[in-house]
């Protein structure tokens, strides 16, 4: 068969165009569909885990959600991993799921209830599974902190795994942040060695949605600062040299972009230590939004600077490319 110059032409455009469409292939912000914040990102076998809060009214928040790919670009979603019909001390705004692999088993750590005062029953409550989707059972029967302690509410939980294989639950709205000591089979707390069990580490400016890692051999300390339901919602960080600090707040690295989203906040962080890769994982509410609990999951690239310094994350439509774990 004979070929035209022109169609030979054609077919090669046509090959480049291919190869660049391919090469070009974004998550797109937000990652999936519907209203979800809070997400706590993770690796687990080889594949990337998003679980977030479903983001609806708090009447409305008896179940959770979680999504996987293989890829950071297509989502499978596994509904309901988690319902308040497991959790009988549970029956509202089930918040700000933070998930931890143990001894080949899931534990997912949560918040319900938004109690206002020690007189109400909620708190951080922890559920486990054998298999990242669950379907999720109450751990305890009961919460695992259902007490303001140092002023802080009993909701956005963060479970630290230290260098040594401590675990410690970090956690805290209304402007406080504890840490404590989780014991072997997370059912409880050990005290510290002055007999304390919660240990304030609130920096300048927190407001709630701790999160902490370790890079080169410092603790990242990572918290929301502003209104959750307000456009000036951000993340902030410190440094530290262990996991209770003290952490002097260096400044804001995630915030809004008037002209891609708002209220930009409420972020965990997936890391590829093979591949020095650091994606933020975060909510932010589209232009169109004013309700608050109109949230969508996005996520984007987190980079450093020579010195270690977390640079200012840029808000994007485009999302990240496509990564394999491996
Ligand atoms: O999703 C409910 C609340 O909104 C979370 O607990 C806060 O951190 C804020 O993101």
């Amino acid at each position: 068969m004979k070929y035209s110059i022109s169609s030979l032409l054609l077919l090669a455009g046509f090959a480049s165009f291919a190869q660049s469409t391919k090469t070009i292939k974004q998550s797109g912000n937000p990652i999936f569909k519907g209203w979800y914040a809070d997400p706590d990102a993770t690796i687990f076998n080889n594949k990337y885990w998003v679980y977030p809060t479903y983001s609806a009214k708090y009447k409305e928040q008896v179940f959770m959600d979680a999504f996987s790919s293989d890829d950071l670009i297509t989502w499978k979603k596994h509904d309901h991993i988690l319902d308040t019909s497991a959790v009988k001390w549970a029956n509202k705004a089930m918040w700000a799921p933070a998930i931890v692999q143990k001894d080949k088993k899931y534990y997912l750590f949560f918040g319900a209830n938004d109690i206002q005062s020690d007189q109400e029953i909620g708190g951080i409550g922890v559920a486990v599974a054998d298999r990242p989707e669950g379907p999720y059972k109450d751990h305890l029967g009961k919460p695992l902190v259902d007490k303001f302690h140092n002023g802080a509410q009993p909701i956005d939980q963060f479970v630290f795994k230290d260098k040594d294989g401590q675990y410690y639950l970090i956690y805290g709205g209304w402007k406080h942040c504890n840490i404590a000591k989780l014991n072997k089979d997370f059912s409880g707390f050990l005290p510290f060695e002055d007999g304390k069990i919660f240990k304030e580490i609130t920096p300048d400016n927190y407001v709630e949605g701790p999160y902490m890692f370790i890079r080169n051999g410092k603790y990242y300390f990572m918290w929301s600062e502003g209104g959750w339901t307000g456009p000036d919602y951000s993340v902030a960080y410190a440094v530290g040299d262990s996991p209770f600090g003290p952490f002097k707040r260096i400044g804001k690295i995630l915030k809004q972009d008037p002209s891609i989203a708002t209220g930009a906040g409420h972020h965990s962080v997936i890391i590829n230590e093979k591949k020095g890769t650091y994606h933020i994982v975060y909510h932010r509410r589209p232009l169109t939004e004013t309700d608050g609990n109109h949230r969508v999951t996005c996520i984007d690239e987190m980079k450093f600077d020579a010195n270690g310094m977390i640079l200012p994350v840029v808000i994007t439509n485009e999302g990240v490319k496509a990564q394999k774990v491996k």
